[in-house]
């Protein structure tokens, strides 16, 4: 197939290029490194060195025999997403071009507000071009489980049957974000839900929970690695725990550590989004998958990255809990539904504690980078003192 991943240059967006180019599609791709120019400006770097897109691509050409036809733009300028469809005219666009950090959203007003018109007009800008443009191509869009938050109910895929009153009705399950940024992706599920009431374009909406890794299995042979973040606003909770313990920094449950999310490692994101693209809905069809392997409280995670760090390199590593920065539940209910990918063919691929224990064998060869980004690496931004103009 031909496929259009938007933001390639990111975490997933690399990663899922060369699982696709292996599976034998032809890949395209856009990015306008916003995430590279946002992560120098909080004084941060990817842990994994990532060499410039020319050489990137370069590499890519050498390892997979096989060109990546790139784009460089920015997919909420409506031309420039216009141009990009017209030009690959694809089967399938993965949309993984967002802002997609909570924290950064949270900074203040202009972060939220660029949080909001970039995500929300990008998704805008892909169902009009796909509309008027590409009326069949498949729209897989990155969503999160973060959309649904932490409800004392469980969380069922998308849609949730209602009866009050005295009668019943299908509706979307309720959504109730934590930050910005997850509200964002909610009003772009909204804004997809009524495209697809509109046009019938095919769309498949991911709410995906938190992603940790170094490495896929086209990576550990190809070394054409992705980033890896781990700084208090770019980095994620498990990716930074293993970075916090090599930098010899305490691991940081926030508040008390009880709050849970669905969690799944790199090697399993890819698979899932390709398994979305092979196996599509049917022509018409909006569908919701809730994309994770587990859940998990942070405070299992602190203790497993603790053990394996001190299994693997016989050093010691602390767990200190910190003031939470975020405005979150601590103690929550969390029983959030993922069937619909299994039943499609997803079989997670491996193992928590051999997983982090392999990420901390390939981050220990860049351990000096995470020393050096020591001054970053503890919570700053804080979802309260959000600041103004
Ligand atoms: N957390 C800690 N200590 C840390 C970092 C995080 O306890 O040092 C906690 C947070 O308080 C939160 C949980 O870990 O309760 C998850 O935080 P996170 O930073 O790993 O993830 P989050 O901000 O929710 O966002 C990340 C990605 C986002 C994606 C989302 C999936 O940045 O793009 O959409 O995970 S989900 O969390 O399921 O919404």
């Amino acid at each position: 197939m031909r496929v259009l991943i938007l933001g390639i240059d990111g975490y997933i967006g690399w990663t899922l290029a060369q699982r696709l180019v292996s599976k034998g599609h032809d890949v395209y791709g856009a990015d306008n490194f916003f995430t590279r120019r946002r992560v120098k400006e909080v004084g941060s770097e990817s842990v994994l060195p990532i060499p410039q897109m020319s050489k990137r691509l370069t590499g890519f050409k050498d390892f997979y025999g096989k060109d990546v036809g790139f784009f460089r733009g920015n997919v909420a300028d409506p031309k420039f997403m216009y141009r990009i469809m017209e030009q690959v005219g694809p089967d399938a666009i993965y949309h993984l071009a967002e802002q997609r950090s909570a924290p950064y959203s949270m900074i203040g007003l202009k972060q939220a507000n660029e949080t909001m018109v970039s995500n929300i007009v990008s998704t805008m800008n892909l169902v009009y071009a796909s509309k008027d443009l590409n009326p069949d191509v498949h729209i897989i869009k990155l969503g999160t489980m973060g959309e649904y938050g932490t409800p004392n109910i469980d969380i069922t895929e998308g849609f949730i049957e209602v009866e009050f009153r005295g009668r019943k009705d299908t509706m979307p399950f309720p959504r109730n974000a934590g930050s910005w940024y997850h509200w964002s992706k909610v009003h772009d599920s909204n804004n997809l839900m009524f495209a697809n009431r509109l046009w019938k374009l095919k769309i498949t909406d991911i709410m995906q929970g938190v992603v940790y890794g170094t490495a896929t299995k086209e990576i550990e042979v190809s070394r054409l690695f992705t980033r890896f973040d781990i700084d208090e606003v770019w980095g994620t909770a498990l990716n930074r725990f293993v970075a916090q313990a090599i930098a010899g920094l305490p691991i940081t449950p926030y508040g008390r550590g009880n709050q849970k999310r669905g969690f799944l490692s790199l090697e399993d994101s890819v698979t899932c989004l390709s398994i979305a693209l092979e196996k599509p809905p049917g022509e018409g069809e909006y569908r919701i998958l809730n994309q994770f392997d587990q859940y998990y409280s942070v405070n299992f995670l602190a203790e497993t990255v603790k053990e394996a760090y001190e299994k693997v390199t016989g050093m010691k590593a602390e767990i200190k809990h910190v003031e939470n920065p975020r405005v979150e539940a601590e103690d929550h209910y969390y029983n959030p539904d993922h069937r619909k990918l299994q039943e499609l063919g997803y079989r997670p691929s491996g193992e928590l504690k051999k997983d982090v224990e392999r990420m901390i064998s390939d981050l220990m060869d860049h351990r000096e980078r995470c020393v050096n980004l020591r001054s970053v690496i503890m919570p700053k931004t804080f979802w309260k003192r959000s600041s103004g103009i």
